[in-house]
Formats: C-alpha cells, structure tokens, sequence
C-alpha cells in the first residue's frame, strides 16, 4: 500500500445524488477533509464487482485508509460523525437513525418495479407503489417530523444526516424522476417541505451545490 492509499478517504458511488451516497459525500465536503469522489460507469462497477473487492457486492462503498467498508447507513453515520451532523447522544441518535432507516422499507416495493421488464406492467406496479407503499410513507414522516417543535430539521436544533436523506428521498420520489410516481406527490406534506427548504437553505449543502467540479 503507498503513503497515499494509507492516508485516502474515497467514497464511490454512481454519478447521481441518490439517497445512498450523496448525504454521505455532503458530509465529507461539510467536514473538510481531503477525500476522493469516485463516481464509476456501469462497466466500473461491474468491473469492481468481479474484482471482490466490494464489501458486499454493491455501491457505496467508503475506502479508508486501503480498507474498504459497505453499507449506505454505516458509511452516512461515519460520515456524519465527522461532520458534526450525527448526535453523541443516544437518544437524538436513535431519533435520527429511525428517520435514516425508513426509506429502506419503501426500497423493498420499489425494487421490483425496477425489475419489471414489461413497460406497462412496470407502471402499474409504479401506481400501486405510490398509492400503497409510498402515500402512507409519507404521512408517518410527517407525523414523525411533527414531533420536533425545535426547529424545521427533523431532529433538534440542527442539521443531520436523517434530515440529508429524507430531503434526497423525497427530491428523488417528488420530480417526477420515477415513471409512474406522480410529480408533487409529497407537496401536501406542509411539514416535510419545510425540512427540504431548511436543507437547501443550509451554507454547507449550497457549497457544495455551488462546488467547482472539473
Ligand atoms: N444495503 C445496501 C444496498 C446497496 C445497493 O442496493 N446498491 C445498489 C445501488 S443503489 C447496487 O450496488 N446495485 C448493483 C448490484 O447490486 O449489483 C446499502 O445500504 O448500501
């Protein structure tokens, strides 16, 4: 292992800000650190994938120090850690890993509609998904966030990672990204949407927005 590959932070994910990495890669450019931002194409990846070198077979992955650790939330808490926007105490931290943790569940349905090969089917299942899975989702994040009266962050007076990752879940199901998923569908949700405006509004996420990237 060189000097380099001993001291480097690299966190690799695909080139788009999905709720698995970009959170992550935020908190590294909040943090100050030097680290790498990988983003490999399809043939990269499969190209690591076969090499065995990912952890568990998939993306993000963080390399510290040559060693390299698997897992969107483990790697988002380390992250936050050293960004200051994961609490130390144990209480807070469970507020913010429940948050964290619940779009895994709407990853369960969604999955198989990424997989549907037949174009109708797929939005079918897309439709069943919105109205089913993802509206009462919805509403249980809302009244989850009702609970913090501190501030329009999800947990406490400041920002967190539960607040960068439901503000990437809800931009990516919100756009219009996802066949299917009606545009708009989380604009009811008066509480959510001020959460998305305190993330946007927040100096670290617009430096970031703002990065020089060539
Ligand atoms: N439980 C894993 C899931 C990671 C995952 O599903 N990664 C996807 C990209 S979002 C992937 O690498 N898919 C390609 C594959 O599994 O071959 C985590 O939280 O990191």
């Amino acid at each position: 292992m060189t000097i380099g590959e001993m001291m480097s932070t690299k966190l690799s994910y695909f080139n788009f800000p999905f709720w698995r990495a970009e959170p992550s890669r935020i908190a590294l450019h909040i943090a100050g650190i030097d680290w790498t931002d990988e983003r490999p194409n399809r043939e990269m990846f499969m190209a690591m994938k076969q090499s065995g070198t990912l952890p568990f077979g998939q993306l993000p992955v963080l390399e510290i120090q040559g060693v390299s650790y698997g897992q969107s939330n483990a790697i988002a808490r380390y992250c936050g850690r050293l960004a200051n926007l994961y609490p130390t105490d144990a209480l807070q931290a469970l507020r913010v890993d429940e948050l964290m943790s619940a779009p895994e569940d709407l990853m369960i349905y969604l999955g198989a509609t990424m997989r549907e090969t037949d174009p109708e089917r797929k939005l079918e299942l897309r439709r069943a998904f919105a109205q089913e899975r993802l509206t009462p989702w919805l509403v249980h994040i809302e009244n989850r966030l009702l609970l913090n009266q501190e501030s329009d962050f999800a947990v406490g007076d400041s920002m967190t990672m539960a607040d960068l990752t439901l503000w990437r879940v809800i931009r990516w199901l919100n756009d219009g990204i996802l066949d299917g998923v009606p545009k708009g569908i989380a604009d009811g949700h008066l509480r959510l949407q001020r959460l998305v405006c305190a993330v946007e509004d927040h100096e670290g996420v617009q430096s970031w927005q703002n990065r020089e990237t060539n």
